[in-house]
C-alpha cells in the first residue's frame, strides 16, 4: 500500500505511477475512509467545460470520516488544543470524542433552525473551538459552509452571503487579537442589513459582551446547544457534492467563491497532509494559519482530522505579548509538526533573534511554510533559529483553488532547496507555458504554471458563475488548468515559484485583486481614478501603492491617506490597505486606453530607468512626474 512514502524510491515510484495509472492510484488511497456506498468511477473529466468528477456515485460523509471513524482506535486522543490569544487563559484540550460530541450538537442546532443538504451557511468566527466544530456541523448537515475571514468588513461580508445566499450565519459577539478587542457581532449586524436570505444568525459567547439580539433571528450559540441532542446521524452526501465555497480574490473586480468537493477534497487533503509532513500519530501539529483561509481549511481542520491527528488551534498573533509566543506555544504543548508563513517568520526575524532564542523549541520535527515565495535569508533563518538546523522545511505551494499542496518537498525524504518549492506531489502533473501556449520541455527554462490533469482536490467550479471558472482557469491555456503564477523549473527539474503574473498582488500571503482595491478607492469622492500595483515589501512580501488622481476639491495628501484608509478598511477589511497613496496627475496609458501597470509597478519597486517600451504611451511625459513624485515616498 503506498498512502505513505518512506524513502525518495518510494516518492519516484508514487509519482511514476500516478501519472500512468491515476484512476487506481487514487482509488486505492480513497478505499481508506468510510463510505457508505462505493463509487462507480474513479475519474471523468474534461478541461474544456470544465467538468471534473471523481469518486463519482459514491457517496460518503466528511465529517464522519474525520470523527466516526476515529472514534474506535482514539477517541480518547486530543484531536485539538485550543491556545487562547492570551498566554495566561487556560488552553483547552478537546478529545476525538468530545469534538464528535460537540459537532453533533452543533449538527442538531442547524438542523433545529432549518439548515438542510445544500443550504449555504456563513461562518464569521474567531479562532476558537466553535469554528472547526462549525465547519464540521455543516459538512455533518450536508450544509455547504463559507467561512469569511474575521478581518473582513461588513460590506465585504455582505457580498459574500448575498452571493451564495446564505440562510444562516454563525458568529461571535466579539474576538481579541493581541491587545485588541473588536466588537464582531456589530459587523455582522451592519452587513446583515443588506442580507434578506439570512433567516438565523448563532452567537458564540468569546467576550461576554453585551450585545443587541435582534428578536426572531438572534440566538446564542451556547443556549440553542444546551437544547440540542448529542447524537446526529451524519447526512448521505455524494463524492461531487459541493463542501463549501471560500472567497478568492482574482484580477477582476469580484471575488470569487471557489467551490471544493466532497470526496476527491477529502482523499486529498488527508493524502497531501500525512506525506509532506510525513505525520507519525504521536506528533503534535501547528499551523498558524486562520481557518478563514484555504491553508486553515485543509490544513487545521480537514487534513489533521481525517489523518487522526493532534492540531493546535490558536487564537493569537505572533507578536504579542512579545516575539516569543509562537515559541513559547511550540515547547508548551511540544509541537512537532510547525506550518506558518514566509511574512511571520520574517516580523519576528526582523525583532532579533533574542526571542527565539529563549526557548528550547526541542520537540519540533518538520517546519513548513506557504503562502507566498520564501526568500533565502527568512529561509535560513527559520532553519537556523527555529529549526536549530536539524528540521527539513517543506516550501508548500498551492492556491485556494486547489484544494491542498501541489509541490512541496516530501519532509525529510525529498530534496531541499532554500526559495524552492521543489517537486510536484505525486498525481500533479506540472508544465511551464509560454505566451503562446507552448509547453517548455526540458530545466532551465521559465514559464507560466498550469497543471495538465486533475487531481482530487482541484476546484469545481466559481459559485453561481461557472462561465467564470472557465474564463479564469481554463480558457487562457485550452486544455490546461491555469494557475497565474510563474514558475522556473532548473537544471535538477525543482520548481521555484516566482509569483502572480497577473493583476493579483500577494500581502502577507493574503490575496487581492488589483481591481478590487481600486474599486474601493475610486469610491472616494475626491478621487476620479486610481491604480493599484503591488512592489516588494520587507515583511509583507509585497505592500500595496496606489496611484490616484484627485479632482479639484481633494483634501491634502496625508489627509487623502487617511480618508484612503478608512475607504479601503470600510468596503475590505482592515488587511487591502494601501501602504502607500500617491497623488499624480495622471497614469501612463496607452492609446487604447490600458494602463501599463509594468511602469508603475517598476517606479513603486524604486527603480529609475529601464522602463522599455514607452511609445505606445499617450502622454509620455506622465512617467518622468510619476517618478519625482514617488521618489519622495520610497
Ligand atoms: C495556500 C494559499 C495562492 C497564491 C499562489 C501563489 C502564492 C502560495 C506559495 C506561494 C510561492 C509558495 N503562494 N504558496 N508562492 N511559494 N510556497 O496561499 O492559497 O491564498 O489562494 O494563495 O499564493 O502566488 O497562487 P491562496
Amino acid at each position: 500500500m503506498h498512502s505513505r512514502i518512506r524513502t525518495f524510491g518510494e516518492y519516484r515510484a508514487a509519482y511514476k505511477r500516478s501519472v500512468e495509472e491515476p484512476e487506481a492510484f487514487w482509488a486505492e488511497l480513497a478505499r481508506r475512509f468510510s463510505w457508505k456506498k462505493p463509487w462507480d468511477t474513479t475519474l471523468e473529466w474534461n478541461f474544456a467545460e470544465p467538468s471534473i468528477q471523481w469518486f463519482r456515485g459514491g457517496v460518503l460523509n466528511i465529517s464522519e470520516n474525520c470523527l466516526d471513524r476515529h472514534l474506535q482506535e482514539r477517541g480518547d486522543k486530543v484531536a485539538l488544543i485550543w491556545e487562547p490569544n492570551d498566554p495566561t487563559e487556560a488552553s483547552q484540550k478537546i478529545t476525538y470524542r468530545q469534538l464528535h460530541e460537540r459537532v453533533c450538537r452543533m449538527a442538531n442546532v442547524l438542523h433545529n433552525n432549518g439548515v438542510g443538504k445544500g443550504d449555504r451557511v456563513c461562518i464569521y468566527l474567531p479562532m476558537i473551538p466553535e469554528l472547526p466544530v462549525a465547519l464540521l456541523a455543516c459538512a455533518r448537515v450536508g450544509a455547504i459552509h463559507s467561512v469569511v475571514f474575521a478581518g473582513f468588513s461588513s460590506r465585504a461580508i455582505a457580498d459574500r452571503i448575498q452571493d451564495a445566499a446564505c440562510k444562516l450565519v454563525i458568529t461571535a459577539d466579539g474576538m481579541c487579537r493581541g491587545a485588541k478587542r473588536i466588537p464582531v457581532k456589530e459587523v455582522v449586524d451592519e452587513a446583515l442589513q443588506e442580507c434578506p436570505t439570512v433567516k438565523r444568525v448563532l452567537v458564540a459567547k468569546r467576550l461576554h459582551l453585551d450585545v443587541a439580539m435582534k428578536p426572531g433571528r438572534d440566538a446564542f450559540l451556547d443556549s440553542e446547544l444546551r437544547k440540542a441532542a448529542q447524537k446526529f446521524e451524519a447526512e448521505p452526501m455524494d463524492s461531487e457534492d459541493p463542501l463549501f465555497i471560500l472567497y478568492t480574490s482574482g484580477s477582476t473586480g469580484k471575488p470569487k467563491g471557489v467551490v471544493h468537493s466532497s470526496g476527491g477534497y477529502m482523499v486529498y487533503a488527508d493524502y497531501t497532509f500525512r506525506n509532506v509532513f510525513q505525520y507519525e500519530e504521536d506528533d503534535v501539529y501547528w499551523c498558524t494559519a486562520d481557518i478563514g483561509w484555504i491553508t486553515g481549511h485543509s490544513y487545521i481542520v480537514y487534513g489533521p482530522l481525517l489523518a487522526g491527528a493532534t492540531s493546535v488551534l490558536f487564537e493569537g498573533i505572533p507578536t504579542w505579548p512579545d516575539g516569543g509566543r509562537f515559541w513559547e506555544v511550540v515547547d508548551k504543548h511540544r509541537v512537532s509538526l510547525f506550518y506558518t508563513a514566509p511574512t511571520a517568520i520574517r516580523a519576528l526575524m526582523a525583532a532579533g533573534p533574542e526571542d527565539v532564542e529563549r526557548y528550547k523549541l526541542s520537540s519540533l520535527r518538520v517546519l513548513g511554510t506557504v503562502g507566498e515565495p520564501i526568500n533565502e535569508e527568512a529561509w535560513e533563518w527559520y532553519h537556523h533559529y527555529v529549526g536549530k538546523g536539524r528540521c527539513p522545511i517543506v516550501d508548500t505551494w498551492w492556491q485556494t483553488e486547489t484544494g491542498g499542496i501541489l509541490i512541496s518537498p516530501l519532509a525529510g525524504i525529498t530534496p531541499l532547496k532554500a526559495g524552492f518549492a521543489t517537486l510536484p506531489l505525486p498525481g500533479v502533473q506540472p508544465v511551464l507555458l509560454d505566451a503562446e501556449g507552448t509547453e517548455l520541455a526540458g530545466r532551465g527554462v521559465e514559464g507560466n504554471l498550469c497543471i495538465k490533469f486533475p487531481w482530487p482536490g482541484m476546484l469545481r467550479t466559481t459559485w453561481g458563475d461557472h462561465e467564470r471558472c472557465r474564463q479564469t482557469y481554463f480558457a487562457p491555456y485550452p486544455g490546461y488548468y491555469f494557475t497565474g503564477d510563474g514558475a522556473r523549473r532548473d537544471e535538477e527539474g525543482h520548481y521555484r515559484i516566482i509569483g502572480r503574473v497577473d493583476d493579483v498582488i500577494n500581502v502577507s500571503g493574503h490575496r487581492f485583486g488589483t481591481a478590487e482595491i481600486e474599486n474601493a478607492i475610486n469610491e472616494h469622492e475626491y478621487i476620479a481614478e486610481s491604480a493599484v500595483v503591488g512592489y516588494p515589501h520587507p515583511i509583507k512580501g509585497q505592500g500595496i501603492w496606489a496611484y490616484v488622481i484627485c479632482t479639484p476639491r481633494a483634501p491634502g495628501e496625508e489627509q487623502l491617506q487617511a480618508e484612503v484608509d478608512e475607504l479601503v478598511s470600510k468596503l475590505i477589511g482592515r488587511i487591502a490597505k494601501p501602504d502607500v497613496v500617491q497623488v499624480v496627475p495622471g497614469l501612463p496609458k496607452t492609446r487604447s486606453g490600458k494602463i501599463m501597470r509594468r511602469i508603475l509597478r517598476k517606479i513603486a519597486a524604486g527603480e529609475t530607468d529601464n522602463f522599455g517600451d514607452t511609445s505606445t504611451l499617450l502622454d509620455p511625459e506622465i512617467v518622468d512626474t510619476i517618478k519625482e513624485g514617488a521618489l519622495v515616498k520610497l
